[in-house]
């Protein structure tokens, strides 16, 4: 009995070397909510592949389950909290997200973003300080010696930490406001003639005034909303490093950064060798669906159903919207599964059904889905395009409205504004995706691409972080555009020293002719008096 345990572990032990060469420590900084999904994904693949992963998780966690058995190592960071309190600045924030964000214009709706995360710097430098001033804590994570730290820069800490620490870094991330993180701190170039930075709800193809807005936008967002408080947390960074330095230089440190989308979802644009788009790396076959789910689904026949989720961040809407929607669902042919956790709206059809949660990736791999209505998370657009389901998007906030706009620009979607909507439009929309073939094709493209890569997304970002542990980071990938001052990036010095020698010359040519016509001009008077 304990000789065939042993085996199995020697088995065990060799197939992890056999697969990653050596087994390493992996160190997480994470995100909650819909970030966690993912992000979860990649490092279950990873203790999957025999390393060991610790993530450094807040008690306010809300999907974060840290009390769950599982095979990840959860350390709760030693902070003073109160968990009711949580609870009720995340429902009032999703309220403001789902009734009133909508509702702003893209402008607006940065400002309100920015200024939740502005309101929410105290909690955040709080949780902060309970690990990086913890001096035992950071003792024992020292002394653990870990290879990488895995890092959701949506929240800051996690690279002040790995500084601390001395640990190479890989980011994971989809989004900042106006993709500032990336642009200046990651140094990937943006240009802004036909890369629309988030929020903006523009495409690649850019009219004169779009580019204007582009610009606009970014400088509006750079310049003048300062994303994350940038102030509070250069000082603080500063002090705990004891040397200046700024949030933005100490992200740039990252050594990989894992963008959570791909080609089938972006468009074509410059990037640096150490950004990896690995866009739906958490998407999977369908699983067979619960028994009584599955019967309401074969109930629909030849018409098929539609799957509505507005994400776990959206719980209740108003009545009123809440009677709209139903009234238009009841008037389509499909059945629907609805997931929704508000009150059961007075106009709901007999072909909705609503529940607290459905199976949404194994609903869109279902071959009688027809469409998807979505509020535009990026985890429910990779299902959609994984399973090459054409989509009606209700965006409400952050990258949401972006989302779309990419599917829409791709032939993909038809958007739905909440905030104005009638039954008609919605009912019209879905018709339109439903009924006209071109947008379950262009779906169906998307996900051929999608599925048409060499290696697979999830297999590649277990690559970089395993290659980040072999080689104690990837400076090799790493451009020299970090160690440049802003005017240096854009030559300005010297495009300004190449102009002040044109200038010189102008100037010396100008004198030279000035002083041989008065010298010359002088003497030929002279001759001509003589
Ligand atoms: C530091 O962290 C340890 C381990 O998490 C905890 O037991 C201890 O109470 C913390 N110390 C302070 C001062 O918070
Ligand atoms: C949604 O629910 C929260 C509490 O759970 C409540 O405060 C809020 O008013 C509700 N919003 C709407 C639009 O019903
Ligand atoms: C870039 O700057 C860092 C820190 O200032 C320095 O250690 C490094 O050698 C510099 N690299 C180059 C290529 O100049
Ligand atoms: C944006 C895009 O590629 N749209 C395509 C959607 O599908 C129709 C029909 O196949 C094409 O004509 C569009 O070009």
């Amino acid at each position: 009995m304990v000789s065939k345990k042993w085996i199995s572990a020697i088995v065990l032990l060799q197939l992890c070397c056999a697969s990653c060469g050596f087994c390493g420590k992996v160190l997480v900084w994470p995100c909650d909510m819909s970030h966690w999904l993912n992000m979860r994904i990649i490092l279950e693949k990873l203790t999957e592949r025999g390393h060991e992963v610790t993530v450094l998780v807040s008690p306010e966690s809300f999907i974060i389950d840290y009390s769950k058995s599982s095979t990840l190592k959860f350390e709760v960071i030693s902070m003073p909290y109160n968990k009711e309190e949580a609870e009720e600045n995340l429902n009032a924030f999703l309220d403001m997200a789902a009734n009133v964000m909508p509702t702003l214009s893209q402008w607006q709706s940065a400002i309100k973003l920015q200024e939740f995360f502005v309101q929410i710097t105290g909690k955040l430098k709080l949780i902060c300080e309970s690990v990086v001033y913890n001096n035992s804590f950071m003792k024992k994570l020292q002394e653990t010696n870990y290879d990488v730290m895995v890092i959701d820069p949506e929240l800051p800490c996690g690279e002040l930490i790995a500084e601390l620490l001395k640990v190479p870094f890989v980011y994971t991330l989809k989004f900042s406001i106006g993709d500032t993180v990336q642009q200046y701190c990651g140094k990937l170039p943006t240009p802004l003639s036909y890369v629309p930075v988030s929020m903006a709800g523009l495409t690649d193809r850019m009219t004169f005034l779009q580019r204007v807005k582009n610009i606009m936008f970014s400088i509006f967002i750079n310049f003048w909303i300062h994303p994350l408080d940038t102030q509070v947390w250069d000082q603080f960074y500063s002090e705990a490093l004891g040397r200046p330095t700024t949030l933005c230089e100490i992200m740039g440190k990252a050594e990989i950064w894992l963008i959570r989308t791909y080609w089938d979802f972006e468009f074509p644009r410059p990037y640096l060798p150490n950004f990896e788009f690995v866009g739906g790396l958490h998407c999977k076959p369908a699983k067979p669906l619960p028994k009584e789910m599955e019967e309401f689904v074969q109930s629909s026949g030849e018409d098929g159903i539609v799957v509505f989720s507005l994400g776990s961040m959206v719980k209740n809407l108003t009545d009123e919207k809440a009677n709209l929607i139903a009234s238009a669902l009841a008037q389509i042919p499909q059945k629907v599964l609805w997931r929704y956790k508000g009150k059961k709206p007075a106009t709901l059809g007999d072909n909705t059904r609503l529940y607290d949660w459905i199976p949404q990736n194994d609903l869109l791999g279902h071959p009688k889905t027809k469409a998807f209505i979505t509020h535009g998370g990026t985890n429910g657009i990779y299902e959609a395009i994984y399973h090459g389901i054409p989509m009606v998007g209700v965006p409400m906030f952050a990258d949401q409205p972006d989302n779309i706009a990419h599917m829409k620009a791709k032939g993909a979607a038809v958007e739905v504004d909440i905030s104005t909507m009638t039954s008609e439009d919605l009912l019209n929309a879905l018709r339109t995706v439903i009924n006209e073939p071109s947008y379950k094709e262009n779906a169906t493209r998307l996900s051929r691409i999608h599925h048409d890569q060499p290696v697979k997304p999830l297999d590649r970002a277990v690559f970089w972080i395993e290659f980040v542990m072999r080689h104690k980071g990837a400076k090799h990938l790493r451009p020299a555009a970090h160690n440049l001052t802003w005017f240096q990036y854009h030559s300005l010095d010297v495009i300004g020293f190449l102009l002040a020698c044109v200038a010189a010359a102008i100037f010396l040519v100008t004198k030279c002719c000035l002083f041989s016509y008065q010298k010359f001009g002088k003497t030929g008077k002279k001759k001509k008096r003589e």
